[in-house]
């Protein structure tokens, strides 16, 4: 048998072996030495970088469910949803544009295409996707363009970023009844496409920073 060994792209490391004896659809079977491997959990994919990893796994149970939100500076966001009941993780970053691994500046510059947001990892049999919406339309005004409060720019735009096509319907739905209440909503509803996380000082900025920027009201956590 044919022994092809894998090397690395940029340094000609050593990772193993592939195979032509694997199953379809490519009939590759690799085998690549553990040391060569970093474990990612299911959980973990999006936050990583990997999210267009995540429709492999449509038919593993997953006792999370995940959803991107953006609405003004993310230091807020964050702070607001990591102290909603259901929510077991959040990580702040940046999704939507064009630049791949952007830096905070370069997101500062509005020219990239991303937006400030949230990656929500929350769990489902606590909390629904329609509530954690409920609160997100709550904390954030959904009717102003490119802007929330003193912070203008398309990376500040209202956006909801949804991982996977059931979730699409419940925002849609979310959004209807926003609408009818009289409310004009600017939010951008996509599929998610990419997310790449912040630099860690953005990350619970707020709880290392107690009295930095906060456009969010922290002071009441609205029960749905
Ligand atoms: N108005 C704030 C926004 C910070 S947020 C991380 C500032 O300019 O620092 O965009």
């Amino acid at each position: 048998m044919i022994r092809t060994e894998v090397r690395t792209k940029n340094t000609d490391g050593h990772l193993g072996h592939v195979f032509d004896d694997g199953p379809p659809p490519t009939g590759l079977r690799y085998c690549i030495n553990s040391a060569a491997l970093r474990f990612v959990s299911l959980d973990k994919l999006a936050e990583e970088g990997y999210i267009d990893y995540l429709k492999m796994f449509k038919e593993v149970h997953k006792d999370f469910e995940q959803i991107i939100l953006g609405g003004g500076c993310f230091w807020g966001l964050q702070a607001y949803f990591k102290r909603v009941k259901g929510v077991k993780h959040t990580v702040v970053g940046y999704s939507g544009g064009w630049k791949e691994k952007p830096t905070y500046e370069e997101v500062c510059t509005g020219k990239t295409g991303h937006v400030e947001v949230v990656l929500i990892t929350f769990d489902p049999k606590i909390i629904s996707l329609e509530r954690l919406l409920r609160h997100f339309f709550k904390i954030h005004d959904p009717s102003t363009k490119d802007r929330q409060g003193n912070d203008i720019g398309p990376q500040y735009r209202s956006v909801v970023y949804y991982l996977d096509d059931v979730q699409k319907e419940v925002i849609e739905r979310v959004i209807e009844e926003i609408k009818a209440q009289g409310v004009f909503v600017t939010t951008e509803v996509s599929p998610s496409k990419n997310f790449y996380k912040a630099e860690d000082y953005h990350q619970d900025y707020l709880d290392k920073n107690p009295g930095g920027y906060c456009h969010v009201n922290l002071s009441k956590i609205w029960d749905f």
